[in-house]
């Protein structure tokens, strides 16, 4: 097992209007070279949520194609689709971006308040997506945004098995108003709840990014930047780019002497296939 870091990079989300943050990457040709620039300067994974021609966030499956092929073609990441979506998704479309094999999707393991918003996620849809990407191969990314989630993550295993791969990696969601907050105390919290062998990462949304980065390298763990949870660089500085916040978690992995890992180690730990040909949709169906 590598000892280095693997670093994701979510360069989108679907909570952001491209109208107030002109740096956000939304077209296939922004996207691809974000994941180009972000691979080059230390990402393995790209956490992707897919924008329409106006935009806006979209699940429309062609679109989510598209962009799937255009960043595989580009790049060596490990493409993980967001099964969250934005808030006001239907739980049914959030569960048919499976159709689009990415490598890796999210799974949020509990519904939590967003802002004002409420982020749904009961019981049923968790395993749904849970068996369906253990038939289709797909790995999980085991989203958390508060204590309890970690809880709902190992009755899902005992009732359901490992995920494909047979490797278990959390992202500890933090610093989202409604969840748990983004402090080292509550990441030290959740760290003796992840099941054995688990790896996790964490990401801290807005100004919690920099001490969630520190706290999780402290505990040997991974990391996940990028302008779906940060928008500001340094107070008054807004971010330039995505790359711009890899490189700093990079460099900050460095110091840590975990540096950042390859696509194809991040592969390796989290179980992801290597023959993408198992991936189609069509061999996929149940
Ligand atoms: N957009 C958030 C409500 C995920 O990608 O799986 C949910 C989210 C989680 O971003
Ligand atoms: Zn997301």
């Amino acid at each position: 097992m590598t000892s280095g870091t693997l670093i994701t990079v979510a360069p989108t989300g679907a909570e952001s209007a491209k109208a107030d943050v002109p740096a956000l990457p939304v077209t296939v040709d922004e996207v691809v070279a974000t994941a180009r620039d972000c691979q080059a300067v230390g990402a393995s994974v790209i956490h992707l949520h897919v924008r329409g021609t106006d935009t806006r966030p979209t699940l429309d499956l062609p679109r989510v194609r598209e962009v799937v092929a255009a960043v595989r073609e580009a790049t060596d990441l490990v493409v993980q689709l967001s099964s969250g979506g934005s808030v006001t998704d239907p739980l049914p479309d959030r569960l048919a971006v499976l159709d689009a094999a990415p490598d890796a999707a999210s799974l949020t393991l509990g519904t939590v308040n967003f802002g004002r918003d409420v982020f749904s996620n009961p019981w049923d849809l968790i395993v749904e997506l849970h068996t369906q990407m253990q038939q289709r191969a797909i790995v999980p990314e085991y989203e958390v945004f508060d204590l309890g989630h970690l809880a709902t993550l190992t009755r899902l295993l005992d009732r359901h098995g490992p995920p494909h791969g047979g490797h278990v990696h959390v992202d500890l969601v933090m610093g989202v108003p409604g969840g748990m907050p983004g402090t080292t105390q509550a990441l030290a919290a959740c760290l003796p709840h992840l099941p054995p062998g688990a790896t996790f990462a964490a990401t801290g949304v807005g100004r919690t990014s920099l001490p969630v980065m520190l706290a999780a390298l402290s505990a040997r763990g991974h990391l996940r930047v990028g302008m779906e949870d940060t928008l500001t660089y340094a107070p008054g500085e807004p971010v330039r780019d995505n790359a711009q916040l890899v490189a700093r978690a990079a460099g900050l992995a460095r110091i840590a002497q975990r540096p950042p890992m390859t696509a194809d180690d991040a592969r390796v730990m989290l179980g992801v296939s290597t023959d993408r040909t198992t991936h189609s949709p069509v061999e996929a169906q149940p």
